[in-house]
């Protein structure tokens, strides 16, 4: 039996090539997108970061596409409407990354609120022998917001809860069984929260959902923590509000032009700053990897994806 050609997008870790080219013969994308005949013969696509984006022209060059297997739980990279409308299937890997980025938001908003960041870098600078840290914020009291109640935000909220902190959520739907408190309206929350913590996925529908008024909204008490999606916040309006004071912090795991990073924000002692770090554990890399993985063999077997997004109709009427 011939085995299935599959083409490799992004920078996909070792071990995935290894498994893969294990099962599969296994094609590199070129840096630049030329040369796409010698791809014709593509049948599934192992997706795992870059700049390229997988729309529907892309589809079109790939006359035998059957699967795109992303690495991570946002796929906004990957047009799965237009997937869906050619019969292709598009799987990610939910779940096995969810507590990881749970403890990566609830880690970054402590480190917001109470500068622990800045706090060392006062100790290793020697400033201690000067003088104690200056006194810094609380989560006392706060009035937590959670954007996207989803896998991960119902992970950060359960953490939450051992905080005795507030929390309510927005999304477009109301969660049954959740007993935090529901905003139809994201202005509506963000009137009556301090903190805002967005794990919203990425893509048209949530772009710059965090803008100027929501965040002015938030008050000079302000907290801004985003693990979802970059795009999601709009990262002027937010280096406006945190530079003018109209809110007091942030903590960002993710940015609208990853890897790069506005100077402003660099520039800015008193943000939290990491580099995409959320699911970034030899632990959770390693069960990603190998879901993407196993989403291709199965497929490949004939036994369906083994975790198809919202937007793949599987199994198929
Ligand atoms: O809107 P709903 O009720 O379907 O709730 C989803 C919410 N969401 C939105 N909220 C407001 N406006 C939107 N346009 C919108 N679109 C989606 O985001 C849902 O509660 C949440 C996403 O949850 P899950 O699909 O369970 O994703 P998971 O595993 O929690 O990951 C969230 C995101 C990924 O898409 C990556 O971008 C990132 O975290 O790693």
């Amino acid at each position: 039996m011939t085995r299935p050609d599959i083409l490799l997008i992004g920078s996909p870790m070792a071990y995935v090539i290894e498994r893969l080219e294990a099962a599969f013969t296994v094609h590199r994308m070129p840096a630049e997108a030329a040369g796409f005949n010698a791809f014709a013969d593509m049948r599934g696509i192992a997706m795992a970061g870059g700049p390229l984006r997988i729309d529907g022209d892309f589809m079109e060059r790939l006359p035998k596409l059957e699967i795109v297997s992303n690495f991570g739980v946002g796929y906004d990279a990957i047009d799965a409407h237009a997937a869906a409308e050619r019969g292709i299937v598009v799987t990610n890997t939910p779940d096995v990354l969810t507590e990881e980025v749970a403890d990566i938001a609830v880690g970054l908003l402590l480190c917001v609120v109470r500068q622990l960041p800045q706090a060392e870098r006062h100790l290793r600078a020697g400033k201690w022998l000067a003088g104690a840290y200056p006194l810094t914020a609380t989560l006392r009291g706060r009035r937590i917001g959670i954007l996207g109640l989803g896998r991960i935000g119902k992970a950060v909220a359960l953490r939450l809860e051992a905080f005795g902190v507030t929390i309510a959520y927005h999304g477009r739907n109301r969660q049954p069984d959740v007993p935090y408190r529901y905003y139809p309206s994201l202005m509506a929350m963000a009137e009556d929260v301090d903190t805002l913590v967005s794990v919203a996925p990425g893509g048209a529908s949530t772009r710059h959902l965090i803008g100027a008024e929501v965040l002015k909204a938030l008050g000079p008490e302000g907290i801004v923590v985003n693990v979802g999606r970059g795009s999601v916040v709009d990262e002027r309006a937010l280096i406006e509000a945190l530079g003018s004071g109209t809110i007091l912090s942030a903590g960002l795991d993710v940015f609208e032009d990853e890897p790069r990073v506005p100077a402003e924000l660099i520039a800015m002692d008193h943000i939290v700053l990491l580099p995409h770090v959320g699911s970034a554990s030899h632990h959770t890399r390693e069960a990603m990897g190998q879901l993407q993985v196993d989403n291709l063999v199965s497929w490949f077997a004939g036994k369906g994806p083994v975790t198809p997004v919202a937007e793949t109709p599987w199994p198929r009427g």
